[in-house]
């Protein structure tokens, strides 16, 4: 008798999303195709970024956008190829981006659905000319309203209503990675077949780390509790943590953040006193809430130093916060600082 021939099981995001519907009853066909779309949008960008300056798609615009920075090339193809890919399936009543100063709405041309968008379609910005990953942070809410209308308002919701988030990487290997409130999975792109693979289920973060990532260039300017922490891990073995630390800074959260994923750590990026009026640098409704849903469904810790990120309700679109997030025991050790 001839053996049989075994291929391995793979599984396929779809595979997955189904699963999340069927066996877990997460999630809904119009969230799942939402998700289905978005990851779609990313193997786009993720070409138009391998393709580098063969593509023509690096170096900056003459523009800049809402936060004042200046607009690169690959800000503006990946933020119209996730409008564009999102706005007609019927899933979506509107979408909010870094790089778009109001919302956008679903054309009235297009079936209205219950779900709003937010992204940030190229994080790492600075990266980008320079050949270091990259990436895309997404966030899903519901629209909490019945009826056509959507506003702004619709959109400052606290993150811990978020019903998915994620992002993708862009680096040696293109990662998606995504909760639906089911913990926290990893895909990688097979490039040959074009299909999501699950490569990593059910993450966990390490509750321990000896890894650390903040700019450290901007010491001068922080706070006393983040001023102590790093101290004490700068010390290393002499000092109060009586261990060595090590130091790792990509200045791309997706990559910042999917390290700590993979390995556990702390990324930090608080407030200072340069602009004492500015909560911090990165924007709350789609950086920071996305990696804080994803963090804690990975069993890790999300804090601005004084409450869960998850828990601020958001004034604005644009919105900054400090951000503490990573290995729970270090993040509550820097928590524990701010309230002394
Ligand atoms: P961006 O969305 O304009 O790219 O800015 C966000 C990025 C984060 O990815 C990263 O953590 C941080 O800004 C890097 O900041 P810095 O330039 O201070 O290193
Ligand atoms: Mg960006």
């Amino acid at each position: 008798m001839p053996s049989s021939t075994k291929l391995p099981r793979r599984i396929s995001l779809t595979q997955y999303l189904v699963e999340q519907q069927r066996e877990h009853g997460r999630i809904q066909p119009p969230l799942r195709l939402l998700i289905e779309v978005v990851a779609r949008a990313c193997k786009r960008i993720a070409i138009a970024v391998n393709k580098g300056a063969l593509g023509d798609v690096l170096g900056s615009t003459d523009q800049s956008n809402v936060q004042g920075e200046v607009v690169k090339k690959l800000d503006v193809i990946a933020n119209e190829v996730l409008v564009e890919a999102n706005e007609w399936g019927g899933h979506l009543a509107a979408m909010a981006s870094e790089e778009m100063d109001s919302i956008h709405v679903v054309p009235n041309r297009y079936p209205q659905g219950e779900f709003l968008l937010l992204f940030d379609p190229l994080d790492g910005s600075s990266n980008i000319d320079v050949n270091v990953s990259i990436g895309t942070i997404f966030s899903v809410l519901r629209k909490v309203g019945h009826g056509r209308g959507v506003s702004e308002e619709d959109f400052l919701q606290p993150g811990k209503h978020q019903a998915a988030a994620g992002y993708c990487v862009y680096g040696p290997q293109t990662t998606l990675v995504l909760t639906v409130g089911d913990g926290v999975a990893m895909f990688t792109l097979d490039r040959e077949t074009g299909s999501w693979v699950l490569t990593e289920d059910q993450v966990k973060i390490p509750q321990d780390t000896r890894e650390f990532a903040i700019n450290m260039s901007n010491m001068r300017h922080w706070a006393e509790p983040v001023r102590r922490y790093i101290d004490e891990c700068l010390a290393g073995q002499e000092g109060p943590r009586g261990g060595d630390f090590n130091m790792r800074w990509v200045a791309s959260m997706v990559a910042d953040v999917h390290r700590i994923l993979t390995r556990g750590g702390i990324f930090l990026y608080p407030w200072d006193k340069r602009d004492p009026g500015k909560p911090g640098k990165l924007r709350l409704l789609y950086e920071a809430n996305p990696m804080a849903m994803l963090v804690e469904q990975a069993g890790g810790m999300a804090s601005n130093g004084a409450q869960r990120i998850l828990d601020i309700v958001p004034t604005r679109l644009h919105e900054r916060a400090s951000v503490i997030l990573g290995s729970r025991n270090e993040v509550e050790r820097v928590t524990s600082y701010h309230r002394g």
